[in-house]
């Protein structure tokens, strides 16, 4: 995928407008009925006739209760449509891409308590290359810009998660399984790489830096 977190950045967009909207409709609506219904003083208790184990049907409307299940679950299907796309760059078929060390190169993630293991294999130190940041001591992963990766995740104890804080950008790192990760980074600079599933006790410091060149 095409890094920069754009995709990502649209899908925030379009689920935080529909969260305000599905929030201003839910509140107004809640916020009106709450005092609309109030009852007034002196007026005798249980207007509704509400009686256990009866459905209070006095002010049932079954054309709204149709539309609170199927407008919703409209909106469900759009968005969860939607996510699709972003999701499958990261999952991108090999095939597709090409043969590596043509279209794509192959890189190693490993996920150990509580830090990151990067596996350049026998690449060019320009194209991969591991070493330590100057200022916070983190394991920095080095790649260059405009060139496609499949990051390979693996783990050696427990389910991680790299996730690439700006990128958006995260994929599970499960013991015995194999997963990967698409990315062709279209900016420079350095960029975090948390863990996104909760491994143990150090899992908020499982941090490393992805650092993107010319
Ligand atoms: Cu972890």
């Amino acid at each position: 995928m095409a890094v920069g977190g754009e995709a990502y950045n649209e899908l925030f967009d379009v689920f935080f407008l529909w969260s305000g909207v599905v929030g201003v409709i839910v509140f107004g609506w809640l916020i009106h009925h709450s005092f609309f219904y109030r009852s007034k003083d002196g007026e005798v208790p249980n207007i509704d006739d509400i009686a256990v184990g009866e459905f209070p049907k006095h002010f049932h409307n079954t054309k709204l209760e149709i539309a609170w299940v199927v407008l919703p679950s409209i909106l469900i299907i759009y968005l969860t449509y939607i996510s699709l796309g972003p999701a499958s760059d990261v999952w991108e078929d090999p095939s597709v891409v090409g043969v590596e060390g043509v279209d794509y190169y192959e890189v190693g993630i490993n996920g150990q308590q509580w830090f990151w293991e990067f596996d350049c294999r026998n690449l060019d130190a320009d194209l991969c290359d591991v070493g330590v940041h100057d200022e916070t001591g983190l394991t920095v992963l080095s790649v260059k810009k405009d060139v496609t990766y499949r990051f390979n995740l693996s783990s050696s104890d427990v389910t991680h998660s790299p996730y690439i804080v700006q990128w958006g950008a995260k994929e599970d790192s499960v013991p015995g399984i194999f997963t990967s990760m698409w990315v062709t980074p279209d900016i420079t600079g350095e960029f975090f790489i948390d863990c996104a599933e909760f491994c143990g006790d150090d899992h908020a410091y499982m941090t490393a830096i992805l650092e993107v060149h010319e």
